[in-house]
């Protein structure tokens, strides 16, 4: 059988010999399509995001409603809170953490109460809460660019931005990708700064023998539902220096240090009982959700290694336990044929919710384009403008992964450099 295609013809993906049909295009609907018009690889019945969150069986989680409401405590550090903290402590072999209700709350606190001021550097290829919380606590970002495997703070471009006003690094584990840890650590050090992790997509990965969080100064991980680890929505600092403890709770508890004493102007950033409850009971999965995505991860790795066009993060040290947060991937548009917001729009027509973390840079919206950035960024300009992140969570099949990489591998080989923009249907 031989489809037409746009000026030439193509076999089926029998006639190639790979099992993978080849399309027609047209400038109507630039996806691919049988001869009589429909979908040639069908759309998926529900869409497929970028991520789900993981749940606990509900009877489970029902059980420790009812703790709950027999203790009617809800919030203001319960009993529930209480253990999740001591199963955190465990978990990271350290007691030196504090439990927040989210993420960006945290790194904000975490900022505030380590003192930081003036300058700090830091990457512009993140989400924009790690920009957010230097700003609430009136800090200059001073944007670097980031090195091109990893997507992490490049150690060179960091040393050569500090000036008498800088007081800390806040590096981002972009993807779970551990920072570049013993450059950032020895040029912290030379330099007397603070190292600070934004470690919200790290949860589980762990660095030799030892948690991400035991790096650096202090580092925040984010305990949001769209996290492979989470407790709804939460937050966690994870801290070297064991006086801050103290600090960190008046500051997200008012300042309250008794009913009578405010010792200083804090917020209130408390993590309630029910997030807790979620947080625990997640935790107990952790290794089997962890498990479900390393397949996904390994799937699409052997499925699109070869698709011309499409780049992959080379494979993570034999070192690093990776938690497989995302799977990003870059978008080569002359070899793919289409580029990145083609294939991103196009998935959708399948109903593959794909998502561009982290495009545009932070330094790039309306709130931060005021920011002089000195760095041309250059590798983080060129990231931004060809990733995409593909669905990766537990429960998604592998054969849906499979069918993924099928509607990707056919537009790679349906679509050439002067194809037709896409059109929505
Ligand atoms: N630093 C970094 C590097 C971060 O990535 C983040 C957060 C932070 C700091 C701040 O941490 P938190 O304060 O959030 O703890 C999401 C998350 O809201 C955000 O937590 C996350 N990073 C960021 C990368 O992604 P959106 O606006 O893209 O999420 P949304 O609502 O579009 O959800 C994505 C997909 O997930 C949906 O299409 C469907 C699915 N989803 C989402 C939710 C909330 C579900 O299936 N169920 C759900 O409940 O920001």
């Amino acid at each position: 059988m031989v489809w037409q295609r746009a000026g030439r013809c193509c076999a089926t993906g029998a006639e190639m010999g790979n099992g993978i049909p080849r399309w027609r295009s047209d400038s109507q609907k630039s996806y691919p399509k049988t001869a009589g018009g429909k979908l040639m690889i069908k759309p998926f019945e529900k869409p497929i995001y970028v991520t789900r969150p993981f749940l606990p069986p509900l009877e489970e989680f029902s059980k420790g409603l009812e703790e709950i409401w027999e203790n009617r405590w809800l919030t203001n550090n319960g009993p529930i809170v209480r253990r999740f903290a001591q199963e955190l402590c465990n978990f990271f072999e350290s007691d030196n953490i504090c439990l927040f209700n989210n993420g960006t709350l945290a790194l904000q606190i975490g900022l505030q109460g380590m003192g930081i001021s003036g300058e700090v550097i830091t990457t512009p290829y993140t989400f924009v809460g790690t920009t957010h919380a230097l700003f609430w606590n009136k800090i200059r970002p001073v944007f670097v660019d980031i090195e091109p495997d990893y997507y992490t703070l490049d150690p060179e471009k960091v040393e050569a931005a500090i000036t008498p006003w800088t007081t800390a690094i806040l590096a981002v584990h972009v993807y779970g990708y551990p920072c570049k840890l013993n450059a950032l650590a020895d040029i912290a050090r030379r330099h007397n700064l603070k190292l600070i992790y934004d470690a919200a997509h790290a949860f589980g990965v762990k660095v030799g023998s030892k948690s991400i969080g035991h790096f650096g100064d202090l580092s925040m991980f984010s305990f949001h539902a769209t996290k492979l680890y989470h407790s709804m929505e939460g937050g966690l600092l994870m801290f070297k220096e064991s006086g801050l403890k103290g600090t960190f709770d008046y500051l997200k508890n008012f300042g309250f240090k008794n009913e009578l004493e405010v010792v200083m102007p804090g917020t209130n950033a408390k993590m309630n009982e029910i997030q807790a409850l979620m947080g625990i009971q997640v935790l107990k999965y952790l290794d089997e959700i962890i498990r479900d995505r390393s397949a996904i991860t390994d799937h699409y790795r052997v499925r699109l290694k070869e698709v011309p066009g499409i780049h992959l993060p080379p494979p993570i040290s034999p070192d690093v336990k990776y938690n497989h947060a995302y799977f990003p991937i870059e978008v080569d548009k002359r070899e793919f044929g289409m580029n990145r917001d083609q294939l991103y729009e196009t998935l959708q027509h399948y109903n593959v919710f794909s998502r561009r973390y982290f495009y545009p840079l932070i330094c790039d919206y309306a709130c931060y384009r005021k920011v002089s950035v000195k760095d041309p960024l250059k590798v983080a300009r060129r990231v931004a403008d060809r990733i995409l992140t593909l669905p990766i969570y537990d429960s998604l099949g592998l054969s849906d992964v499979e069918t993924i990489c099928r509607i990707i591998i056919s537009l790679q080989q349906g679509m050439n450099v002067d194809a037709n923009p896409i059109v929505k249907p």
